[in-house]
């Protein structure tokens, strides 16, 4: 649990879950997700209820998703490697206005998770963050933080995706920096973190059509996007556990 002050001025309760897999083992890769969903709909292509909060299927529950399934597996097929599961909060209760753009005032949860490491000392070979990614047609370009902090993983991890048959969504573009949990955890802990995020190209957002409307709900989710990124996290953990990625 946490407390954090939001860019409304309100005190947020946040509570980061966390959950370790082979605790006991040396050699851990942290994945992650954010739980909570946008406390409004104001993306310019919202049309009603804008104040309201949304479901955030895609942005928020695709990824927690996408971990539970895989933390199931590992019960089922177990791995010789650790892997801890953080679900960030209050990653999504920023200020998106031009007229007062403010990076700090996202990804509250993941800022505090990075500054109040548990157990102390905690030290993952690489943290892969899944942000929005269960959208139909989703494209999941290579985002800036995540090539400036960990590029040779960025290209294993595409590269492996595409072996699986899935280039159609681990496309090789480039796309600027994304605010994301990724990037605290990389500046202020120290632990390379990418993000598996889809950004979908010509969109006048920059994120799907969906994006902080009411739309992102079960509607836009499909399983297929889900499956091609959890096969890929999956086969990274099988790999790495074999220490053959
Ligand atoms: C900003 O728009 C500043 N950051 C995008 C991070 C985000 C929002 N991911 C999901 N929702
Ligand atoms: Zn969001």
């Amino acid at each position: 649990p946490f407390q954090a002050k939001a860019y409304t001025g309100k005190i947020l309760q946040g509570v980061n879950i966390i959950a370790r897999y082979n605790p006991a083992a040396g050699k851990r890769i942290m994945l992650a997700a954010h739980w909570d969903s946008r406390h409004v709909a104001d993306s310019p292509l919202n049309v009603e209820r804008s104040d309201e909060a949304i479901l955030g299927a895609d942005d928020g529950g695709s990824g927690v998703g996408v971990l539970l399934e895989i933390a199931r597996q590992l019960q089922a097929n177990p791995a010789d490697i650790g892997v801890d599961f953080v679900l960030f909060d209050a990653e999504d209760h920023g200020s998106d206005s031009d007229a007062n753009p403010d990076p700090e005032s996202w990804c509250l949860g993941s800022q505090y998770w990075a500054r109040n490491i548990v157990p102390p000392g905690y030290r993952p070979k690489y943290g892969i963050l899944l942000d929005m990614v269960g959208a139909k047609g989703a494209r999941f370009p290579k985002e800036e933080v995540s090539m400036t902090f960990a590029p040779q993983l960025m290209d294993k991890v595409w590269k492996l995706a595409q072996s699986l048959g899935y280039g159609n969504y681990f496309v090789n573009d480039r796309v600027g920096p994304v605010t994301d949990d990724h990037y605290f955890v990389n500046i202020i802990a120290k632990i390379p973190m990418i993000d598996i995020i889809g950004k979908p190209a010509g969109t006048q957002t920059g994120f799907g059509t969906h994006w902080h409307t009411h739309d992102d709900n079960m509607d836009v989710i499909d399983v297929r996007v889900l499956r091609a990124v959890g096969q890929t996290v999956l086969e990274v953990i099988y790999r790495e556990a074999a220490g053959r990625f």
